[in-house]
C-alpha cells in the first residue's frame, strides 16, 4: 500500500517519522528543501520536493487510487483547506488523514466519509489527561500502602445488606492492600439478604463476616468501601480509609478517602487504581468487578462517566461470563414478591411520577429494587417509592435520564427533613420516622405517601 504524506509544516516530522517506520511504501513531498535533506539518512524512504503543495499537478501526477493513503499535515487552516479541495478535485476515493495542531486548523472543513481529521492537540491532551490520572492513582496508591504496612490488619466494612459493588469493591481492595482472609477481613453489621448476592458470595468465594460493634475492637484500622461513615451512624463510627461513589452527607476525616460521585460504581474507582497500578487483575476479581459495575449502573446505562466504561472495557474480557450468569440467574423469595404486589396494588400516577407505597418493610434494599421495577411501567418517567424501616421514612427515587436531575429534585422535596440527594437518575431521601410525624402531623404511618406526593410535586413545580 502506498502512503503519501504532504509534510507542509516540520513540526510534524517527528510525529510522521515514528509513523512511517513500519510503513513500506512511503513517499514524502515538502515544499522545504531542508526538511527532505533531513530525511535522507533514511535510505527506504522516497521524498520529493514540490514549491507548491495544493497544486493540481501535484495530485495528477501523484496517480492516486482507493488503496492509497493521503496524509496531509499543516499547521494553517487555510493552506489545509485548498490542499484538501485540490487533493479531492483531482481524487475522490482515495482515503485521506488531514493532520493539524489544533482544531482551530479544522475549520471550515467538512470532511467526505473517507476524510478523517487528527489534531495533534487532542491526542496529547488525551493522552496526558490520562497520564496525570494514573500518576494520581500510584501516588494515592502509595499513600495507601504506607497506611497498610504501619498495621496489623485491617477491616473492610460493607453496607449492612452488601450489594455486589460492595463486596466486588472489597475485593478489590483487599488486593491492593495485598492482603488475604485473615488480615482484611470484608464484614457487615447486618447480612446478605439478595439470592444473587449470596451467589456472588458463594460463587467467587467473598465470604462476608457478620460482626457487632464489639468485634471493631480488634482490628488496627476501619476501610469503608461503597459506604461511608455517616451511614452507620448509630454506632459513631471512624473511618480511617474510604473508597466510595455516593454523594458526602456529612465530612469525614478519614486519613485516606477516595470520594467519586462522577462514578456509577466504587468498582470502578477501585478498578481504575488496580489498572493504573498494574496489578494482576485475576478471573475472579475480573468477574467481580464486571458484576460490581454492572449492577451499579443498570448495564452501563444508568449515570456513568468515561471511567466506568474504560474499567468496564479492561474487566470484561476477564472475567468468567458463565459465573456472571449463574450469579445473575436469582430468583425472587417468596418474601420480596410481596414487596412487589403490594406496591403495584399502591400506586399512584401524577405528571408521569408513579407513586408506590410499601408500608413497613424489614429489609430497606427492597425499596431501591422495587423503584427499579417500577420504572418499567408504561407512563411513567419517575418512580418514587417509599417504606418505613428502622424508624425511617426511606423513599427511593429512580428517573428514565432524560427528566430533571433525581438528585437535585430529593434534595429540594426532602433535604429539610433529613438526608436527600443522589445522582442524575437515581437518588434517595432517608427522614427520621418521629420528626416526619411530627413536622406533617401525622398520626397514621400509611397517611406518610400523601405527604411524600406533596412535597415531592410542590418540588417538581418550583
Ligand atoms: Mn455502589
Amino acid at each position: 500500500m502506498k502512503t503519501i504524506i504532504l509534510l507542509g509544516d516540520d513540526i510534524f516530522l517527528p510525529v510522521v517519522r515514528y509513523y512511517i517506520a513500519d510503513q513500506n511504501d512511503v513517499l514524502i513531498v515538502s515544499s522545504q528543501s531542508a526538511t527532505l535533506y533531513s530525511l535522507h539518512a533514511f535510505k527506504e524512504i522516497k521524498t520529493r520536493y514540490c514549491k507548491n503543495l495544493s497544486s493540481r499537478e501535484l495530485f495528477e501526477s501523484l496517480a492516486l487510487d482507493e488503496t492509497s493513503r493521503v496524509i496531509i499535515c499543516f499547521a494553517h487552516n487555510d493552506i489545509l483547506i485548498s490542499c484538501h479541495e485540490t487533493l479531492r478535485e483531482v481524487n475522490k476515493d482515495v482515503p485521506v488523514v488531514i493532520m493539524g495542531l489544533n482544531r482551530q486548523d479544522f475549520k471550515g472543513i467538512a470532511p467526505p466519509h473517507n476524510t478523517a481529521l487528527f489534531s495533534v492537540e487532542h491526542l496529547v491532551h488525551k493522552q496526558l489527561e490520562s497520564l496525570w490520572s494514573a500518576i494520581d492513582n500510584r501516588s494515592r496508591l502509595k499513600r495507601l500502602r504506607d497506611i497498610n504496612e504501619a498495621c496489623e490488619n485491617i477491616l473492610i466494612l460493607i453496607q449492612h445488606d452488601p450489594d455486589p459493588d460492595a463486596l466486588a469493591s472489597g475485593l478489590a481492595l483487599r488486593v491492593l492492600l495485598g492482603r488475604n482472609k485473615q488480615t482484611a477481613p470484608i464484614a457487615t453489621f447486618g447480612e446478605v439478604t439478595r439470592s444473587e448476592n449470596q451467589n456472588m458470595i458463594r460463587l467467587l468465594d467473598i465470604p462476608v463476616m457478620q460482626i457487632t460493634a464489639e468485634d471493631l475492637k480488634k482490628y488496627s484500622k476501619i476501610a469503608m468501601v461503597d459506604v461511608q461513615p455517616p451511614y452507620f451512624k448509630n454506632q459513631a463510627l471512624k473511618a480511617d480509609i474510604v473508597f466510595d461513589h455516593h454523594p458526602v452527607s456529612e465530612p469525614c476525616d478519614a486519613e485516606f478517602k477516595d470520594i467519586r460521585t462522577a462514578c456509577g460504581s466504587t468498582s470502578t474507582i477501585l478498578g481504575t487504581y488496580l489498572i493504573d497500578g498494574n496489578f494482576k487483575i485475576t478471573q475472579r476479581l475480573a468477574t467481580a468487578l464486571t458484576y460490581g459495575i454492572k449492577s451499579d449502573t443498570m448495564s452501563l446505562e444508568r449515570d456513568i462517566s468515561d471511567t466506568d466504561i474504560e474499567v468496564f472495557t479492561s474487566v470484561y474480557p476477564l472475567a468468567n461470563l458463565n459465573m456472571l450468569r449463574q450469579i445473575e440467574n436469582a430468583m425472587l423469595a417468596y418474601h420480596e414478591i410481596g414487596a412487589f404486589v403490594k406496591a403495584l396494588k399502591n400506586t399512584t400516577v401524577a405528571d408521569k411520577m408513579l407513586f408506590a407505597w410499601l408500608g413497613t418493610v424489614v429489609n430497606d434494599d427492597i425499596i431501591p429494587r422495587v423503584a427499579d421495577f417500577c420504572l418499567q411501567i408504561v407512563g411513567s418517567e419517575w418512580a418514587f417509592v417509599t417504606g418505613v424501616h428502622d424508624r425511617k421514612v426511606v423513599c427511593s427515587v429512580r428517573n428514565v435520564g432524560y427528566v430533571k436531575h433525581a438528585g437535585e429534585l430529593v434534595q429540594k422535596a426532602f433535604g429539610s427533613l433529613g438526608s436527600a440527594g443522589g445522582h442524575r437518575s437515581m437518588a434517595k431521601a432517608v427522614m427520621p420516622l418521629t420528626q416526619f410525624k411530627k413536622y406533617f402531623n401525622i398520626k397514621r404511618i400509611a397517611d406518610i405517601e400523601k405527604e411524600i406526593m406533596r412535597c415531592v410535586l410542590t418540588a417538581a413545580d418550583s
